[in-house]
């Protein structure tokens, strides 16, 4: 078969969706953000929100991610994504708006702005990805570290005495009543990824209906941060996060 009849559009299975352009990714190989990235991509593509939707970069490892998708986006400095995406959605009440954050930005130094946004019932989705850990700094302790957890700060391990408990963030959120869809997702498997998928559309759908805030946690691995390879970080998650994160919905509304 000649190599054109390969690639003839009706035998096409998969494409980079289009608004994935080709710069390089900074990421590190096995980490979840590139998965995540190609995800609101693709949801933005189906939906035909090209146009319309707004991303606010957090500081963390995210921080280039206008680097990769070509939507608009504003950067905000850490922690403050979701007081941004609050103004800018209105002040464009028609746009689709979203933060996307790592747990040091959103349950650390953002902790105000995330409870507050959510409370006020912006309609805004945000996009969450823990990964238990500041990747981008050199992989020292954040609020979503395990017990026992070794990071750059905590060699010995996360210890309550220490270091307090692990904040889980969803829960908190699912408990105000301005938040309309709260969920927890992960992106190690194909059909886990097929689920974020299906929850990041969801959310996208929520702020553009103005149905509230909506939250899409999506359980990460930083395998550089926690110095593993990428199939030691998924079974690391697998075994230690999800019995501390649980995925599936926590709110529905
Ligand atoms: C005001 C301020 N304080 C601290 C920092 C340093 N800093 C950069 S990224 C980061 C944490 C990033 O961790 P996370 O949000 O979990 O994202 P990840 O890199 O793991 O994706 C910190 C503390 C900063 N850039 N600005
Ligand atoms: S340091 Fe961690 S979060 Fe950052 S790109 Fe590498 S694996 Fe991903």
């Amino acid at each position: 078969m000649e190599l054109n009849e390969i690639i003839r559009p009706e035998n096409k299975v998969y494409a980079k969706p289009r608004l994935m352009n080709s710069n390089h990714m900074h990421y590190c190989p096995g980490c979840s953000h590139g998965v995540v990235h190609k995800l609101v991509a693709e949801v933005l593509e189906e939906m035909g929100q090209e146009e319309t939707a707004i991303g606010i970069t957090p500081v963390g490892c995210a921080v280039f991610a206008y680097n990769y998708i070509d939507i608009d986006w504003i950067e905000a400095a850490h922690g403050r994504a979701p007081a941004i995406a609050s103004a800018v959605k209105r002040l464009q009440p028609d746009k689709l708006v979203f933060t996307y954050q790592g747990d040091g930005d959103l349950a650390a130094i953002g902790t105000a702005e995330t409870i507050h946004a959510a409370n006020r019932g912006e309609n805004i989705a945000i996009i969450f990805i823990n990964n238990a850990i500041y990747g981008m700094t050199g992989g020292q302790m954040a609020p979503t570290t395990l017990l026992g957890q070794k990071t750059a700060t905590t060699p010995y391990g996360r210890r309550v005495d220490l270091n307090g408990y692990p904040l889980s963030i969803a829960p908190i959120l699912a408990g105000l009543d301005g938040t309309c869809y709260v969920t927890r997702q992960s992106v190690h498997t194909p059909a886990a990824v097929r689920k974020a998928k299906a929850a990041i559309r969801k959310a996208f759908e929520n702020s553009l209906a103005g149905r509230g805030c909506s939250l899409v946690e999506v359980v990460s691995t930083c395998n550089s941060g926690w110095k593993l390879s990428p199939a030691e970080a998924n079974r690391w998650m697998i075994e230690n996060m999800f019995p501390k994160y649980p995925l599936g919905d926590l709110k529905n509304v």
